[in-house]
């Protein structure tokens, strides 16, 4: 039986990724973060009890800040493929804590990468590292693909820069098996509650249940490629299954102006949507809907901008080639945008039908805006 070991499987890709490689039948182990409160939200449906006999799913303790706790649990585990997932990976977010952001993201794949040398398991183990289409940044004009030069825009970007050339060097210096997966967007009803889907598809589904009255957002004109994450894991796993180790482009090809994702998840509960005036006093106003389950009040605004959303320096538009992908790997995504958005809303509903019930029944539900 194949072991994988996850970093940042209590992440959005760290839980579909650990479903898929149960199925193919991996023991997988997972490190987690300690916290105050239970993390584990996202892979308890997997959870195994320890006690059992014949577990296949385990959770280490651990930090990608923490090189001796790496060493320890690489150590134990033994694993046949590492998948390094854990990241401060909110780019926003990276702009207030850089240097933390540098130590996990950037630092944190070199202590991956090196334990597996140190403990003499180069031949063994194979890595794949989370790198990103924010690695582009500033490179606009035309579609990008493995061969397109990186100009990163942000601390999270700078450290992810990091992390993918040190593990293309410790690849080329030590003949290991480690591999670049650069991952344009992907989302899903686990994507982390402050990404823009996410924050959108749960709006939508709150204003449509007279829980919430608008939502504010940053840079509607920046565009991105977005894909289904269920689809992404299994490109991370197929990246590691090649007869060589080599780096590739993961996205869909097509990319969507933020603004047209609003409006695409507000017609997926029957109202329609348009944006009227410029920059910060742009608004989405509700000119019709149809459904009599979401009753939003035609002239309704339910999209204000809000600058604290806006970056110092903002990636304006994402676009990737999978050319590689789809014919090296034979990778192709099952989701198109349109079920992606579908997908979210539907789930997001569902979820917040609950938060209806309480508030019919008088409890307070608190919801946070960012
Ligand atoms: P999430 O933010 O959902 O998950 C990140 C995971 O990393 C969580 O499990 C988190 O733990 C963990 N983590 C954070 N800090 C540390 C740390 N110091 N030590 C160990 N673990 C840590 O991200 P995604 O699942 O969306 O993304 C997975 C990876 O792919 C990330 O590296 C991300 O940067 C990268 N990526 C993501 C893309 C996307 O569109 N989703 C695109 C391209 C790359 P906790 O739950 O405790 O916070
Ligand atoms: P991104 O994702 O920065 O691309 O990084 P995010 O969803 O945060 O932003 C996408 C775009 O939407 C604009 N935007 C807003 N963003 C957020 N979060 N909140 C808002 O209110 C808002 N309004 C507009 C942003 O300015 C941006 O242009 C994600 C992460 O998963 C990274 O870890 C990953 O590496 C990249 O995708 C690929």
């Amino acid at each position: 039986m194949k072991k994988a070991l996850i970093t940042g499987i209590t992440g959005q890709d760290g839980a579909y990724l650990a479903e898929l490689l149960l199925e193919k039948g991996y023991e997988v182990h997972g490190i987690k973060r300690r916290s105050s409160m239970f993390n584990t939200q996202r892979i308890d449906h997997i959870y195994e009890d320890p006690h059992e006999t014949n577990v296949r799913f385990h959770l280490h303790y651990g930090d990608l800040a923490d090189s001796t706790n790496i060493i320890r649990i690489i150590q134990e585990v033994q694993p046949d493929e590492i998948y390094n997932l854990g990241a401060m990976s909110h780019v926003r977010v990276s702009f207030d804590e850089p240097e933390y952001t540098a130590q996990v993201d950037g630092i944190g794949t070199l202590r991956i990468l090196e334990a597996v040398r140190l403990l003499g398991m180069t031949d063994k183990t194979r890595i794949y590292q989370a790198s990103t289409s924010e690695l582009y940044g500033g490179v606009q004009g035309h579609a990008q693909s493995e061969l397109t030069p990186f100009y990163p825009r942000s601390p999270y970007a700078v450290a992810k820069l990091y992390g993918y050339w040190i593990t293309v060097n410790y690849r080329e210096a030590y003949n290991m098996y480690a591999c670049n997966g650069i991952l344009f967007n992907h989302e899903s009803p686990l994507r982390g509650e402050t990404f823009v889907t996410r924050k959108i598809t749960r709006a939508v589904a709150r204003i449509g249940l007279g829980l919430q009255d608008k939502v504010f957002l940053g840079n509607l004109d920046a565009q991105r490629d977005w894909g289904h994450a269920k689809d992404y894991v299994e490109a991370m796993w197929l990246i590691l299954q090649q007869e060589k180790p080599e780096d590739f482009v993961i996205a869909t090809g097509q990319t969507t102006h933020i603004r047209d994702f609003v409006k695409m998840a507000f017609a997926e509960i029957g109202v329609e949507v348009a944006f009227e005036g410029e920059g910060v006093n742009e608004r989405g106003v509700v000119v019709s809907s149809s459904n009599p389950d979401f009753p939003v009040a035609v002239g309704q605004e339910v999209v204000a901008i809000d600058e604290r959303y806006f970056r110092p320096t903002e990636v304006d538009l994402l676009l990737g080639d999978p050319t590689k992908a789809m014919t090296k790997l034979n990778w192709k995504p099952k989701y198109d945008l349109k079920a992606l958005v579908q997908d979210m809303v539907h789930a997001d509903v569902a979820l917040f039908r609950k938060d209806q019930l309480l508030e019919k029944s008088g409890h307070r539900v608190l919801n946070y805006f960012e």
